[in-house]
């Protein structure tokens, strides 16, 4: 199956504009001064496996140039990163001018290094006055959602032109699965039903907010979402059960959301849930301008008679700090999955926990490697961003998986290389063609 192990795919055709960079999100680096739901999840014993916070996370708030200037170093063109809505609005209709201001500065850092800012509006984390009123299953979220992004837009983009490449949401399916499937985040739910209300309302404030965005008649204005998208693959190919179940959990998770942007047919389902419904006005292109892949493996889908019926495992490859399998080759068949959407796919995360940094060097090769090949045969690709620039806090995980090309000391907030980013740094400088 690994048929391209022995010729890397150096010589593989990159566009010419081709995005190379780095991601990362507020909560996970800035610090944390505002309330919001994942700071006070933080803060219930219990909720995060090596009990730390966000509270100061890699300071990046304070530290930006420093983590510009590494990203500078790397090679890279793009930065992806978030703005924290608790920052922005503390309280109800309360916007923070000296947030705003602090974000038009971080992001003109960003620019100053060369780096093409890709923001994402909502990452995870929402303001607590919000999540207690119900967060995203609140009726109220789509409106309160628009009003934020309009705000951020209307001032970084419209006023300011800082900003092309926006994101709404940061993986809607996983906030969904954690926060109402599992119950492993905030709000802690492990409820079907509020779950697909809870996806039904984010596709509602994502189309809301484009709509707003695009009213601000921005130049070159691109609007996506960042979606998680697995490789599902069934255990047995020859069990149609398996075979049934895996092609469900890739229309749930991966497709549903997307297709509701585009479509603006918005109707969620899922066993123990009732229909949650509606049709939105998206007009003929949709609410997409491209699609933000994050890519992280596959997962094997079986089914048992037993509850809970339908179960996911990691494959048999090698695995990485956290248990997850590395699997390069799934991501052609992600992109390929993704491509018949039609839309540019920006693959807008990618990475490793890897604190020896054994893995990470070889994990980039073959993902970039895989990427070549999706371009090979015909997916438009529009960048890599790898997963993450430093080490940061990994949600329920903690601050202890180490998803760095450059390693946190967090008691002397010092940064340090490892080598995977010289790694990936020649990677760069191989196959960046401006
Ligand atoms: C996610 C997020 C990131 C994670 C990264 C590593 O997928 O959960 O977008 O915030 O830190 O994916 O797990």
């Amino acid at each position: 199956m690994l048929i391209w192990q022995n010729k890397f795919a150096m010589t593989m055709n990159f566009p010419i504009d081709f995005m190379w960079g780095v991601g990362h999100s507020s909560f996970q680096v800035e610090g944390s001064p505002q309330d919001s739901d994942w700071r006070e999840w933080t803060r219930t014993p219990g909720k995060i496996a090596d009990s730390s916070n966000a509270e100061l996370a890699t300071d990046f708030w304070n530290r930006y140039e420093e983590d510009f200037a590494l990203a500078k170093e790397l090679g890279a063109n793009t930065f992806r990163l978030s703005i924290a809505w608790e920052r922005v609005e503390p309280r109800r209709g309360e916007w923070d001018q000296g947030a705003l201001d602090h974000y038009k500065k971080i992001i003109e850092s960003c620019r100053s290094f060369g780096l093409e800012p890709v923001v994402t509006l909502q990452h995870f984390t929402l303001p607590l006055w919000l999540s207690k009123e119900g967060g995203l299953c609140s009726e109220n979220f789509a409106l309160a959602f628009a009003d934020y992004a309009e705000k951020v837009a209307a001032f970084l983009s419209a006023e300011h032109s800082l900003v092309k490449w926006w994101m709404t949401f940061n993986e809607p399916m996983v906030m969904v699965n954690f926060g109402y499937i599992t119950g492993a985040w905030p709000p802690g739910l492990k409820n079907p039903d509020q779950a697909m209300l809870a996806a039904k309302n984010l596709v509602g404030a994502h189309v809301e907010a484009v709509y707003r965005i695009r009213k601000l008649e921005i130049d070159d204005l691109k609007v996506s979402i960042a979606q998680h998208w697995r490789h599902f693959q069934a255990k047995s190919l020859l069990n149609p059960a398996h075979v049934a179940a895996a092609a469900f959990l890739h229309q749930l998770f991966n497709r549903n959301f997307v297709s509701a942007c585009l479509t603006g047919k918005n109707f969620w389902w899922m066993p123990g849930s009732k229909i949650h419904g509606e049709m939105l006005e998206v007009g003929d292109a949709g609410t997409l301008d491209y699609l933000g892949i994050n890519y992280y493996g596959r997962l094997i889908v079986k089914t048992s008679l037993k509850e809970p019926y339908i179960a996911v495992e990691e494959g048999p490859g090698i695995k990485n700090d956290l248990g997850w399998e590395i699997c390069p080759i799934s991501l052609v068949n992600v992109c390929e999955q993704a491509w018949k959407f039609k839309l540019p796919i920006l693959i807008s995360e990618n990475g490793l926990a890897d604190r020896e940094d054994v893995l990470r060097s070889r994990f980039i090769r073959d993902h970039i490697d895989a990427l070549g090949r999706a371009i090979e045969s015909g997916v438009d690709v529009l960048g890599y961003l790898h997963w993450s620039l430093t080490d940061n806090f990994e949600w329920a995980e903690g601050l202890e998986p180490r998803f760095g090309l450059v390693a946190m000391d967090y008691s002397k907030m010092t940064r340090k290389v490892r080598p995977s980013f010289s790694a990936y740094k020649s990677i760069i400088a191989k196959l960046k063609k401006s």
